[in-house]
């Protein structure tokens, strides 16, 4: 295992043609750099060919290459991994796998050594390649056996956001979370070119509360909805300077679709796993769709500070393991029923009657290895989300590739909503009260009665 500062000096070697050791240059086989850091890696700047971007991978990195010859030469291991607790399968030390990145152009030979207990495959989602390099077993190729090393190699014929995953036993190699992003930079440094440029790729598991394994075989009802593995509030925020021009590459290899929003801003698709759009073709959005098995990406103008939120429309989505069974209450007298569950429990609290806001507040005793349906703080009080929420923090002045957090964001003087001075509210009225059908259509709040019907 290669420290973090380890990893980031062989990343400097291995990334600069002119210094690949002699070690390295001397083995068929390149090195394979691996990390079990969660936290985003610093992007790696090319040294050679074509200048570019280099993407950030939020709680991820990107693979180190050694030229060779004229060939760009990566090695993945595909191999059991543990994220936070879960036993999941992935490539290099981590699920997902490192974000690789080249150049339209390039030619590119990638090492994929086996390190499960069953034989594998990776097809690389969205590229134009001879068939036989298309990596789906037993159609294009003999499945890789465990233990054994297979090369793909093709050039890059187009720049764009791709994937990679496994064509082999691929519906339980996916649910253990084998995936990654491919980043294809345009040869032409100028096209499309941006300040900040952003990929995570969309992965849901299935893991019951207090136990370590995603259950492979559900088909629709996952309780952990992630970017790149991670859930809020343990999802890297996207710190950007004002002014910058940003892109957020979204790849999403979940059972569902994705409509992606952010606040406070428009933004574009730009491209997609089939290419750049045409600028012609550009419509502003402020929710993307993510399809299954489809990547997004979208270009905006950081032009307004702020920490604005960004996370998946589907509010379930939003949310964690812990709350995934929970029996809906709102509206109902607890109150006969809490005496008779204390007689059995006496510790029993009611709740959920008024909302589910508390459980954003709350520290329950809860099963190891869970998380809490809401959770997350922020300046003014608990955020109440989960899952594939994160936010996006504007501030002037960043340092160029400048990824450090920067902390909660200062509103300027009265731009912040605010209180009503004396706002004595009537007493709060519980949903039960107003569908009671006694209470039939005159139960309706003050001030909003309405005639004419
Ligand atoms: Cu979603």
């Amino acid at each position: 295992m290669i420290s973090r500062r380890g990893f980031l000096g062989s990343a400097a070697v291995l990334a600069g043609a002119s210094a690949i050791s002699g070690r390295a240059q001397a083995a068929a086989i390149p090195e394979a750099p691996t990390t079990t850091a969660t936290t985003m890696q610093p992007p790696i700047f090319p040294t050679t060919g074509p200048d570019y971007q280099p993407v950030v991978t939020l709680n991820g990195w990107t693979l180190p290459w050694r030229m060779n010859g004229d060939w760009k030469e990566f090695h993945l291991i595909a191999e059991p991994v543990v994220r936070e607790k879960a036993h999941l399968w992935g490539y290099n030390g981590q699920a997902p796998g490192p974000t690789i990145e080249a150049v339209e152009g390039d030619k590119v030979r990638i090492f994929v050594t086996n390190r499960l207990p069953e034989h594998t495959t990776i097809h690389w989602h969205g590229m134009i390649l001879p068939n036989g390099m298309d990596g789906v077993g037993g159609l294009t190729q003999p499945h890789i056996k465990p233990g054994k090393t297979f090369v793909y190699e093709f050039e890059l014929k187009k720049s764009g956001t791709f994937m990679y995953h496994p064509h082999s036993d691929e519906m339980v190699q996916m649910a253990m979370g084998m995936m990654g992003m491919f980043v294809i930079h345009p040869r032409e440094p100028q096209f499309r070119r941006v300040d900040r440029d952003f990929v995570f790729v969309m992965s849901a598991y299935d893991i019951d509360p207090g136990t370590y394994l995603p259950k492979v075989a559900e088909m629709t009802d996952f309780n952990m909805w992630t970017w790149n593995s991670r859930v809020f509030p343990g999802i890297d925020p996207l710190p950007v300077r004002l002014g910058d021009r940003v892109r957020v590459r979204m790849g999403n290899l979940t059972m569902t679709n994705h409509p992606i929003h952010i606040h406070g801003h428009h933004t574009h698709v730009s491209c997609t796993d089939g290419g750049w759009i045409p600028e012609s073709a550009h419509w502003p959005e402020t929710t993307i769709d993510v399809p299954v098995g489809a990547v997004r990406a979208f270009d905006m103008l950081a032009d307004n500070p702020g920490d604005w939120a960004f996370h998946c429309h589907k509010t379930h989505h939003a949310m964690n393991a812990m709350g995934h069974n929970v029996k809906t209450v709102i509206g109902v007298q607890q109150r006969d029923l809490v005496k008779s569950i204390r007689k059995l429990v006496p510790e029993y609290m009611p709740m959920g009657a008024d909302g589910m806001a508390m459980m954003g507040e709350m520290e329950m005793p809860m099963p190891d290895n869970s998380l809490p349906m809401m959770t997350g703080f922020g300046q003014f009080g608990p955020i109440e989300m989960g899952g594939m929420f994160t936010l996006m923090k504007i501030r002037e002045g960043l340092a160029a590739n400048d990824y450090k957090d920067p902390g909660h964001y200062k509103h300027p003087q009265g731009t912040v909503a605010y209180e009503v001075a004396n706002s004595a509210a009537p007493a709060p009225q519980r949903s039960g009260a107003v569908s009671q059908p006694k209470a039939g259509p005159k139960a309706v709040r003050p001030g909003n009665a309405h005639k004419g019907h």
